[in-house]
C-alpha cells in the first residue's frame, strides 16, 4: 500500500510498542501521529520534550523507548532550543529517539545554523531520511542502535514527511536489540586478578541497570565478599540496605576508594566528571574495567584488564568463573560486612542527626528523612535537581530498587527533575513520583507545570527553599564559590505556594519541622486523584554535602 513517510513512521512506532510521544510543536510527523492514534504529551518547550522522553528511556532502563519530536529544518528554532536536552541525553548515555523535520533537499546551506553537524555532536546516530522508501531501513537502524551496545540518543531528520512509498515492499519487523558476551580469556584474567586482591571494591555504573543485572551484581558481590559503591546514575543498582553497600558518596565512599587495591568497575565509563568520583592513586591500583564499549577503556585511568560486553553477561561470566575456581565458596567473608557497616554508620552519623532535626528554618535533611519515612521504597520514585539536592539526597536517600531513585547528570542540567518525575508517572502510574528541587530548578520548570495540570499527572514537586542558589560545596553565598550570583527573590518576597496554587496545583508552604511529614502525606494524597502538588519547605542554608572524591569543594 502506498503511504506517506510520516504515516509510515507513526505506524512503525506503534509496531515498536511506543505508547506516546513527547513533543513541542511544530514537527510534520505530529499530524500523522495524531491521525494514527499515537498520543502526544505536549510539553511547553522543546528541551522538555526531549527531557521527558530521555527520562522515560532511563527510568525503564531502555526497555521502553522514549520518543520525542521537535521543530527542525530550515526554521530550526525548536531544534536549537532542544539542543540542551539532546546534549544532556548524549552526555548521560540515554537511548532516546528524537524525530525532527529535516532540511528539505535543495535548501541546504540556506541557514546559518548547520543542522547536520550540530546534531552529530549530540547523537549516537543522526539519520537524514533522504528517500521515502528508506523509512523501514532508517527505523530499523534507529531501533537497533537504541537497543544495542552503548546507549545514546538517535536523531532522525525527515525532510519530506509527505513523500510516499510502498510499505509492502520492505515490511517492517520490530527490532530485538543485541548483546555481546565477553571473551572468556578476559573473564579468566579478570578473576585471577580479583582473587589475588586484598581489598577489592566493586564500582557499579548505570550499565548494570540498563542490562537488568542488579541481581547478578548482588550475587557477585556476595560471592567475592566485596564492598560496592555505585555511581550517581546507578543509584539503586544494589539495594542500599545490603550489608555490602558502601554508598554513592560521603566519607565512607572516599575511604573505600582510597583503601582498595583493586577496582572492579562494571557498567561505568570511569570518567571522573563533576559529579562522579575520581580514583585516588589510580596507577597504583589494579583496575578491571567491564564495559559494553571500548570507548571508555584506558580512558582516564590505566585499565589492567578490560572485559568488554553486556554487563549482565559479564557479571554472570565472572560469577561462574569465581565459583568454579573456588569450588563455590568465593572469597572468604572476613570482616567485610562489619567494616562496611561501621564505615557507613560513621560516614552517615552527621546526616542522620540532622535528618531528625527540629531546627527552624527547617534543615533540608529533615525533609529527606521524612520523605524516606513517608514513601514506600518499593513503590515510589524520587529524583533530585542540580545543586544541593543532588549532593545531599544522593548521600542519604536509601534506595531499595533500581530506579526507586533516579540519579542523573554527568553534567546536571537544571530542570531535568520535573521531566524525570513526569516520565516516572508515565512509566509507573501507581507509584508516587517526587522531584526535589531548589530555586533554580524550579525556575526552569515553571512553564511546564501547566503540563501536570493538563495531563492530570499526580507528581509532587518538593522545593527546598533556601532563599538563593547554593549550588554545591559550601554554596554560592558567604565564603562560597559564587558570592555575587546567588540572591534571588526568596520566600520573604514571593509566596510561591500562592503563585502555583493559583495555577491549580495543590500547594503548601511549610515552616514547622513537625509539618514536614503531614504536608507530604497531603500532597501524595492529592496526587492519587491526579492532582499535582508543590510544597515549599522554608529551609536553612545547610552546608554539609558529603563529597565526590577527587573533586575540589569549590
Ligand atoms: C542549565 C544549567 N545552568 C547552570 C547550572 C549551574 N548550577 C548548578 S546548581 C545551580 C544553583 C542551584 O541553586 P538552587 O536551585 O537554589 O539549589 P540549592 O543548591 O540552593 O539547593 C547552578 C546555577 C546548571 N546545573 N544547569
Ligand atoms: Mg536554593
Amino acid at each position: 500500500m502506498t503511504i506517506d513517510v510520516a504515516t509510515g513512521i507513526a505506524r512503525i512506532l506503534k509496531q515498536e510498542g511506543v505508547a506516546w510521544v513527547s513533543t513541542f510543536p511544530v514537527c510534520r510527523v505530529n499530524n500523522a501521529l495524531g491521525r494514527e492514534g499515537v498520543p502526544m504529551l505536549m510539553m511547553r518547550d522543546d528541551r522538555y520534550a526531549v527531557a521527558v522522553a530521555d527520562a522515560f528511556s532511563r527510568i525503564t532502563a531502555g526497555k521502553r523507548t522514549g520518543v520525542c519530536t521537535f521543530q527542525g529544518g530550515v526554521n530550526a528554532a525548536g531544534m536549537q532550543y532542544a539542543y540542551a536536552g539532546l546534549a544532556q541525553a548524549y552526555e548521560d548515555g540515554s537511548p532516546v529517539l528524537c524525530i525532527t523535520d529535516g532540511v528539505p533537499i535543495g535548501s541546504s546551506g540556506n541557514s546559518q545554523f548547520d543542522v547536520a553537524s550540530s546534531m552529530k555532536t549530540v547523537s549516537k546516530w543522526f539519520g537524514y531520511l533522504d528517500k521515502p522508501e528508506r523509512v523501514p531501513e532508517f527505523m530499523r537502524r534507529a531501533f537497533t542502535m537504541l537497543r544495542s551496545g552503548r546507549p545514546g540518543p538517535v536523531i532522525l531528520a525527515v525532510p519530506n514527511a509527505t513523500g510516499t512509498y510502498d510499505d509492502t515492499a520492505d515490511p517492517y519487523i520490530p527490532v530485538k536489540g543485541w548483546k555481546s558476551a565477553p571473551d572468556p580469556v578476559d573473564v579468566r584474567a579478570a578473576v585471577t586478578l580479583l582473587l589475588q586482591a586484598q581489598n577489592p571494591l566493586i564500582y557499579a555504573g548505570e550499565g548494570v541497570i540498563y542490562a537488568d543485572a542488579a541481581d547478578d551484581l548482588k550475587a557477585l558481590a556476595e560471592l567475592v565478599n566485596a564492598p560496592v559503591i555505585t555511581t550517581l546514575k546507578a543509584k539503586g543498582a544494589l539495594p542500599e540496605n545490603h550489608p555490602l553497600f558502601v554508598g554513592v558518596r560521603g566519607d565512607q565512599v572516599a575511604h573505600y576508594l582510597t583503601k582498595s587495591d583493586l577496582i572492579l568497575a562494571v557498567g561505568s565509563s570511569l570518567s571522573p566528571g563533576r559529579f562522579s568520583h575520581g580514583i585516588p592513586e589510580a596507577a597504583k591500583k589494579t583496575i578491571i574495567h567491564c564495559n559494553v564499549d571500548e570507548l571508555h577503556i584506558n580512558k582516564m585511568y590505566p585499565t589492567a584488564q578490560a572485559v568488554i560486553g553486556d554487563a549482565r553477561l559479564t557479571l554472570q561470566a565472572l560469577l561462574k568463573e569465581v565459583s568454579e575456581r573456588t569450588s563455590g565458596t568465593g572469597r572468604p567473608a572476613g570482616n567485610v560486612a562489619a567494616e562496611v557497616k561501621a564505615a557507613r554508620d560513621a560516614g552517615l552519623a552527621k546526616y542522620r542527626e540532622v535528618m531528625a532535626s527540629n531546627e527552624k528554618p527547617i534543615n533540608p535533611y529533615r525533609v529527606y528523612g521524612d520523605l524516606m519515612q513517608v514513601l514506600d521504597p518499593h513503590n515510589s520514585f524520587v529524583t533530585h535537581e542540580s545543586g544541593n539536592t543532588r549532593d545531599q539526597l544522593s548521600t542519604v536517600y536509601d534506595t531499595l530498587m533500581p530506579r526507586g531513585f533516579l540519579g542523573w547528570g554527568n553534567v546536571s542540567t537544571l530542570g531535568f527533575s520535573l521531566a524525570a518525575a513526569i516520565a516516572a508517572k508515565k512509566a509507573f502510574p501507581a507509584r508516587a513520583s517526587v522531584a526535589v528541587t531548589g530555586e533554580a530548578g524550579l525556575g526552569y520548570m515553571l512553564g511546564n507545570l501547566e503540563v501536570l495540570l493538563r495531563e492530570k499527572l499526580g507528581v509532587t514537586v518538593v522545593h527546598i527553599s533556601n532563599g538563593g542558589f547554593a549550588g554545591y560545596g559550601p554554596g554560592f553565598w558567604g565564603p562560597g564559590h559564587d558570592p555575587f550570583t546567588h540572591a534571588v527573590l526568596g520566600p520573604n518576597e514571593v509566596d510561591m505556594a500562592k503563585v502555583l496554587g493559583a495555577l491549580g496545583l495543590h500547594t503548601e508552604r511549610v515552616s514547622e519541622p513537625a509539618e514536614v511529614k503531614p504536608a507530604l502525606q497531603r500532597a501524595l494524597a492529592a496526587n492519587e486523584s491526579g492532582r499535582p502538588a508543590y510544597i515549599e519547605y522554608l529551609c536553612c542554608q545547610y552546608p554539609v554535602y558529603g563529597q565526590w572524591v577527587g573533586r575540589s569543594m569549590e
